[in-house]
Parts: structure tokens; sequence; C-alpha cells
């Protein structure tokens, strides 16, 4: 009924499980799988599910997940069983197994399910790029960015980021992985350290002592040595508190428009975080749906083949806002997309403890002072120019 229709010459797939929507991490954990439910439900309040290939994603098998984390580690997240954790045993105890079972990632019912069905969707929406299928695959159910080998951290326990790319890798000679959740993307850049395949850029709020995961430092380029393929090639836009939409939309086509002109990627792998926005619960940054989005319009005006990654966000309502119009711009419907959020909404009610309007682009939350200089802005642009000039494809 709002006339969206399958964009001309191309395919968006959309992957999603509803399974792993009803897990929980806890009555405190930030992390809501639901948050899914909600934007699923948006999206399919605009009628977007007839513009696209819609799948349920399956359940990634053991085989496919030791295509990066090892059997060890598998073995024991398929068999380890939830156990209260006493309070004062904190996340930081360095004797868990894994970094499992504390407070960031906690064991629960079900989490083996949970953690084979985001990859599961992720490893779905990279075959469908590969067989050429789709030309943007959506998976909002992953980007669990900080997984690494054979540990969990912060939230993540399968890098599903990372068996997708690996996918991609089969027929694409390179990828660009860009990573706009307000965290660093650590697990994403740790995996493709050693190959000049895969280029990493993520953008972050960094300040080591006092931000989760603390790396992602200006000059952390990759291996130092020159003889490592891999050198050069991780990308860091470490970023202050209160980043606009202007400043990051200026940031985002200065150093991603400089990577495609050098590194001259055949595929986009982009996580799009979205506790990156205004009012996330552990986000720091100011940026509205609109400039979240417009990372998404830069990536599409590219033309090369891509998938979408979900991954953090901590404000339920603004994070099915984001991924609403970022499956809007990618089905090339922004126009059609009455911004007030369709009355018959099932959470409808939800958007309206904000205004009795709400709107699609509208976010609560404060305005953060906003603490990044332009000159460091300018900086940042200069020195990734400078690493850049080292990299040729
Ligand atoms: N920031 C933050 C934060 N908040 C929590 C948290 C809060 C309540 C809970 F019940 C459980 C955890 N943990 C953190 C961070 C991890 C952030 C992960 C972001 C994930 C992503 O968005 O990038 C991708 C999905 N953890 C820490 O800061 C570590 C601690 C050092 C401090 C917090 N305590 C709870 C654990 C140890
Ligand atoms: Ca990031
Ligand atoms: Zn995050």
């Amino acid at each position: 009924e709002y006339g969206i229709v399958r964009p001309k010459g191309y395919n968006v797939t959309f992957h999603t499980n509803p399974e792993m929507e009803k897990h929980h991490f806890g009555q405190t954990h930030p992390m809501k799988p639901w948050r899914l439910t909600l934007s699923k439900s948006l999206i399919m309040s605009y009628g977007m599910p007839f513009a696209m290939d819609n799948y349920i994603a399956r359940a990634a098998n053991f085989e496919e997940l030791n295509n990066y984390h090892t059997q060890d580690y598998l073995d024991y997240l398929g068999t380890v069983l939830p156990e209260p954790v006493p309070r004062d045993v904190e996340s930081a105890n360095p004797d868990l197994k894994f970094n499992l079972g504390g407070s960031d990632c906690p064991l629960f019912e079900g989490l083996y399910d949970y953690c084979s069905m985001s990859a599961g969707g992720s490893l779905d929406a990279a075959r469908k790029v590969c067989n050429r299928e789709a030309d943007i695959a959506i998976s909002w159910g992953g980007g669990l960015h900080h997984a690494k080998k054979a540990e969990a951290s912060g939230f993540c326990y399968i890098n599903d980021i990372v068996l997708a790319i690996l996918q991609l890798l089969r027929c694409y000679p390179r990828v660009l992985y860009i990573d706009i959740d307000v965290h660093h993307g650590d697990g994403v850049e740790e995996a493709f350290f050693s190959t000049d395949r895969v280029m990493t850029c993520s953008f972050h709020k960094y300040d080591p002592c006092n931000f989760f995961p603390g790396t992602g430092a200006l000059e952390d380029n990759g291996p130092k040595n020159e003889m490592n393929a891999g050198a050069h090639h991780a990308v860091n836009v470490p970023l202050n508190d209160g980043i606009t939409d202007d400043q990051y939309a200026w940031l985002f086509d200065s150093v991603i428009g400089k990577i495609v002109e050098t590194f001259r990627p055949s595929a986009i792998a982009l996580q799009c975080g979205a506790d990156s926005l205004a009012g996330d619960r552990l986000g720091r940054f100011n940026l509205q749906v609109q400039g979240h989005g417009q990372c998404v319009a830069y990536c599409k005006k590219l033309g090369l083949p891509m998938i979408l990654f979900g991954g953090g966000g901590y404000t339920p309502r603004n994070v099915a806002r984001a991924w609403s119009w970022e499956t809007a711009i990618s089905l090339q419907c922004e126009d059609k997309i009455d911004k007030t959020i369709p009355e018959h909404t099932p959470w409808r009610e939800h958007f309206r403890q904000e205004e009795l309007l709400p709107s699609l682009e509208q976010i609560l939350g404060e305005a953060r002072p906003n603490k990044n200089p332009q000159k460091r802005i300018q900086e940042i642009v200069q020195h990734v120019h400078e690493q850049l000039r080292f990299v040729q494809h």
C-alpha cells in the first residue's frame, strides 16, 4: 500500500530468524535480541518485504563455525551450561574459560543456537552476494565484531562477520570491511591482520582506559613489519564524544573515498552498529538516523556488491528506526517512506511513549557536547591519506 516496489536492475536479500530474537542475555544486560523483532516489525509495516527476497536464516553448523573459531572453543560453547553468576564475580575475572560466563558474555539458555543462527544469517547473506543473487544482502542479526578465534568478548561469541568475509574471499579478490558501530571492530581487524585481501576500517569512540575495548588508535594500521602483507591494511578512525552528522559524513566520505581509490575493493562488508546514534544507552556520539544512514547511502552509490550487518545498538526504538531507514536506502525507496511511524505497527504504542506522532527520523536523546575539534578531524584524514600511500592495488 506504500507502493514500495522492487528496485530496477538489482536485488536485495533479507536474512532473519525469529527464533534468534527470543533469547535473553539477562535482565540488566544491554543487549536485547528483541530489538531485532522491533526492527523487522517496523520494516514490515512499511511494506518493504514486498520489494526484497526474504529468507529465514538457518543455523550455521559446527564445520562452518570452525572455519574461523577453534574446535576447543566451539566444543566448550556447545556444552557449557548456564549457571547463576555470583554478584561479586565480575566480568573482568581472568579465570573465566574463553571469557565465557562473566557479565559481558553471560551463559544463557540456548546460547549456542543463538550464536549459530546469527552466523547462519550472515553466511546466507555472503552466499547470496557470492552467487550474484543479491547486490545487497542484509543480516541485522549479525555484526558481532568483537568475537575472537577462541574467545568471547563484548557481547559477541561467534564472529559472523569474519565467517561471511571468508566466504566472500572465495569469489572476490578484495573485500573492504567498514564498521560504524561506536566500538572498535577489533575482532575483524585481528582476523585479517596479516592479509592484503581485506582492508578493515573502523570508526569508533576511542579512550583506551575508559571505553571498551580500548584498542583502535589512529596509528594502529596493521603489522609493523613491512614484509607482512597486512601492513597498512587496518584503518582506524578514533573519535571523541558528541560527533555530529556533518562531521561524521565528511570524515566518512574522505576516508572511504580514498580507500576505494587505492585499495579498489571488489565487495563491501558494512557493519551498521546503531550504538553510534545519539541517545544510545552505551554510545557517546550524536548521530541521527540521517547521518548513520548516510554511510549506507554512500557505500550503495559505489555500486559494489555489499553485505549489511547489524551490531551494537542499546536503545531498541532507535535501532529499529536506523535499520528500517537503512533497509529503505538499500531498496531505494527513501522517498516513498512516510516519516511518521505507520499507524498499524504493532509497536506504535511503544514509539508513542516519545511523541504523539512518532517519527522515523527523530530519535530521542539529549545532544552531548561535541568534543571533536575540526582540526583533529582534519588530522585524522591527513593521517589516513598518508597511510594509504603505501597501498596500491
Ligand atoms: N560500555 C559498556 C558496557 N556495559 C556493559 C554491561 C552492562 C550491564 C550488564 F549487565 C552487562 C554488561 N558491558 C560493557 C562493555 C562491553 C561493550 C560491548 C559492546 C558490543 C558492541 O556493541 O560493540 C557489539 C555488539 N564492557 C566493558 O566495558 C568491560 C567491563 C570492562 C565494564 C562493565 N562491566 C559490566 C564488565 C567489565
Ligand atoms: Ca566501529
Ligand atoms: Zn558497539
